[in-house]
């Protein structure tokens, strides 16, 4: 894939934006700045923003047009952006004039910022790692949509009740996202459920129809994703339901009045709340809705848009990737299928050959309770079509195993059926579509590919060992160290330059300073003051004095067996137990600091964070430990918290089961930020 360059940066313009941002406070809120609420003025500053971001994203979806480069789909069903208007401001470069602009005006850039609800539109990980990709490949100029849903609730934010999580609703839209821009020309119509008929044309071809179905009206809603420095802006494309029809008074007279206001019930629920489990399976039927109708929309759009350009659908691949994020977009590939043979007309071999080149998937577990496996009744009866294309790709696939493997002595062919199968068992493997159906399998780091190759996939990679791969995790340096910690990304700006803003292995550079004192002590002046911002927010937050001279020990990641959190607050049990009994004991002080989201019904999760919170009441207000240990645990982390809490953790803790975590990307952003980490 090459990358693309615009023809030009539309740059930040200071005045401009100061007017504009006095204009927009008196034409959205017929106010003057002075009087405008601070939501009000994150508004009218994101607008502002948002029209400077305009130029850029215009010129670089022509550039695209003109050049024609391949394009990526990252489908996923989260993606955890957090907030945009800081990240904007510092892909623009824009951030410290913006800041400038803002004093001029009164007004303080941190303030604002802190206005912008978090896009929470994933669980932990798998999201994040989703948002982290979009920025790169707009930093590095690939043409790139994300593709995802315009969930009304995202992950929902954690309030601590007497030490006990508890789950309030994130209504993240409820005073509109500045950012968004509403598409309707580009709405697109998503079936479910009914049956299929058959028919022979004039042809001779099979032509099937779904009928008798449900369906809804998938509206897109573009945000901008701005490269660094680039003047490249792509978009993220999520999408909302809407129904597919107004109430029709006609409906009522034919006795369709049940189904019309069931086809708006159908719209409301697809897009309400981002399912909060992470690294766990629900086969809850509108989890499954909720992938067909992103899906099916992103895979009409991505076809329509390429035909739009050319006449050869048999050149898509060329054109076009879908990079499946873990196999909850997996309905792609038979969408893909259906949408060839059934608009364009093309026999399933045709059909086949584009798809096999188009999809690609990523493993992100190897825990078994996180594989998906539809019930087969279930998913036939929501999705007939998709269904019976499934059923095809499964009989080829066996009859594949078969020419494979009847004839090799020593492997018993229906044991090879048995584990390999896409259907079996009364349940779909979404797993094993994606490895058979695309062209590319890849773990998220090194040993965890190498445990799919060898253990866990490892049949399916002697048969397919081409389509294996390791693509490691990555974060994006740019919301982890540039703007999260910005007395250390100036500092290591000042000794190796700005090469690792876009070119993070630059940073090595740094290797000379390790021995020097000097620089030493600047590094730790500086961790020591991110330390006191976030000893700061845990005073107001937690209503906890800790110190920041202390080692700030810290785990922040979802809350999971595997994780063991469970483990850390034992051993934390332990040091202050021994310290009680040894109080004279040298011990240098200790902050120990956990975040962590529950999925709602983990019971054990839980309870690991009620724990912590008792255990923390305990040891906070004990006057014998003289304060030397201190357990914090901090609601509700989300992107936005973790910017300060990264930047001022000494000791990162990576203690998860041997195997269990596949790649991890919190111990990349407590490195990025010069935390040790204890494994
Ligand atoms: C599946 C079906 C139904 C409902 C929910 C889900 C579901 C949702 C989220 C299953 C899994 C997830 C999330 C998984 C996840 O975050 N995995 C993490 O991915 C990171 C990025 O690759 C890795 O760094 C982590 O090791 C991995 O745990």
């Amino acid at each position: 894939m090459k990358s693309t360059t615009t023809t030009r940066k539309v740059n930040f313009d200071k005045e401009l934006f100061k007017r504009s941002v006095l204009y927009n406070v008196m034409t959205l809120y017929r106010k003057t700045l002075e009087e405008a609420t601070p939501q009000q003025v994150f508004q009218a500053v994101s607008y502002a923003i948002k029209d400077q971001i305009i130029m850029n994203w215009m010129d670089t979806q022509k550039a695209y047009e003109e050049q024609d480069p391949k394009t990526v789909y990252y489908m996923s069903m989260e993606f955890l952006m957090g907030r945009a208007l800081g990240n904007s401001l510092i892909n623009m470069q824009a951030y410290k004039p913006v800041k400038d602009a803002c004093r001029e005006l009164g007004l303080d850039l941190n303030v604002i910022e802190d206005q912008e609800p978090d896009a929470a539109l994933g669980n932990g990980g798998l999201g994040r790692l989703a948002a982290c990709f979009l920025d790169s490949l707009a930093t590095l100029g690939y043409s790139a949509y994300g593709c995802g849903i315009r969930y009304r609730y995202g992950m929902f934010k954690q309030k601590i009740e007497d030490g006990y999580q508890v789950e309030v609703p994130d209504n993240w839209l409820a005073d509109g996202n500045p950012f968004e821009l509403r598409r309707p020309e580009y709405a697109k119509e998503v079936k479910f459920g009914g049956y299929v008929s058959v028919r022979t044309d004039a042809n001779g071809r099979s032509v099937f129809t779904q009928e008798g179905y449900q369906s809804v009206r998938a509206i897109p809603y573009d945000l901008p994703i701005v490269g660094y420095g680039n003047g490249i802006v792509n978009t993220l494309r999520i999408w909302d339901a809407e129904p597919v029809e107004c109430f029709q008074l006609d409906a009522f007279d034919k006795g369709d009045y049940q189904r019309s206001v069931e086809q708006e019930n159908l719209a409301r629920n697809i897009v309400e709340v981002l399912y909060p489990n992470d690294n766990h399976y629900a086969g809850k039927e509108l989890r499954l809705k909720q992938q067909y109708f992103f899906i099916s929309a992103s895979v009409q759009e991505a076809v329509d848009k390429y035909m739009r350009k050319h006449d050869d659908i048999k050149k898509f691949p060329e054109k076009v990737t879908f990079q499946l994020n873990d196999t909850h977009p997996t309905v792609a590939i038979a969408e893909l299928m259906r949408v060839l043979m059934d608009d364009y007309y093309l026999t399933w071999d045709e059909a086949w050959s584009i798809t096999t080149r188009t999809c690609a998937y990523t493993n992100h577990t190897i825990m078994s309770e996180a594989l998906e496996k539809w019930p087969i009744d279930l998913f036939s009866r929501l999705l007939p079509r998709i269904y019976q294309i499934v059923e095809e790709i499964n009989r080829r696939f066996i009859l594949e195993i078969q020419d494979k493997y009847s004839n090799v002595p020593g492997v018993d062919v229906n044991e090879k059926i048995r584990k390999m199968a896409i259907i079996y068992d009364g349940q779909v493997k979404m797993a094993h579509l994606a490895i058979v159906s695309g062209y590319s399998v890849n773990g998220v780091a090194q040993l965890h590919t190498e445990i799919l190759k060898k253990q866990e996939l490892r049949d399916f990679y002697e048969m397919y060992p081409e389509k294996f791969n390791n693509k490691t995790n990555g974060i994006t340096q740019r919301r982890f160290l540039l703007h999260g910690n910005p007395l250390l990304a100036d500092w290591v700006t000042d000794h190796v330059g700005n090469e690792w803003i876009t070119d993070l292995p630059q940073i090595s550079r740094l290797k000379i300073y390790a021995e020097d004192k000097k620089a030493q002590q600047e590094f730790l002046n500086i961790k020591y003051q991110n330390k006191v911002r976030l000893a700061k927010y845990i005073l107001e937050h937690n209503d906890v004095e800790v110190d920041p001279r202390s080692i700030f020990d810290v785990q922040v990641k979802r809350l999971h067996e595997y994780k063991r959190q469970l483990m850390n607050i034992l051993h934390i049990m332990y040091l202050y137990n021994d310290l009680k009994e040894h109080p004279d004991r040298d011990f240098y002080p200790r902050t120990f600091i956990f975040g962590a989201k529950a999925a709602a019904g983990y019971r054990n999760a839980k309870l690991t964070i009620k724990l912590i919170n008792s255990v923390a009441d305990v040891i906070n207000n004990d006057p014998d430990i003289a304060g030397k240990i201190k357990v914090i645990f901090i609601e509700n982390y989300n992107v936005s918290s973790a910017e300060i809490i990264f930047a001022a953790a000494d000791v990162s803790e990576q203690i998860s089961t041997a195997s269990k975590e596949a790649s991890g990307t919190s111990n990349m952003k407590f490195m990025l930020n010069g935390a040790l980490t204890s494994q």
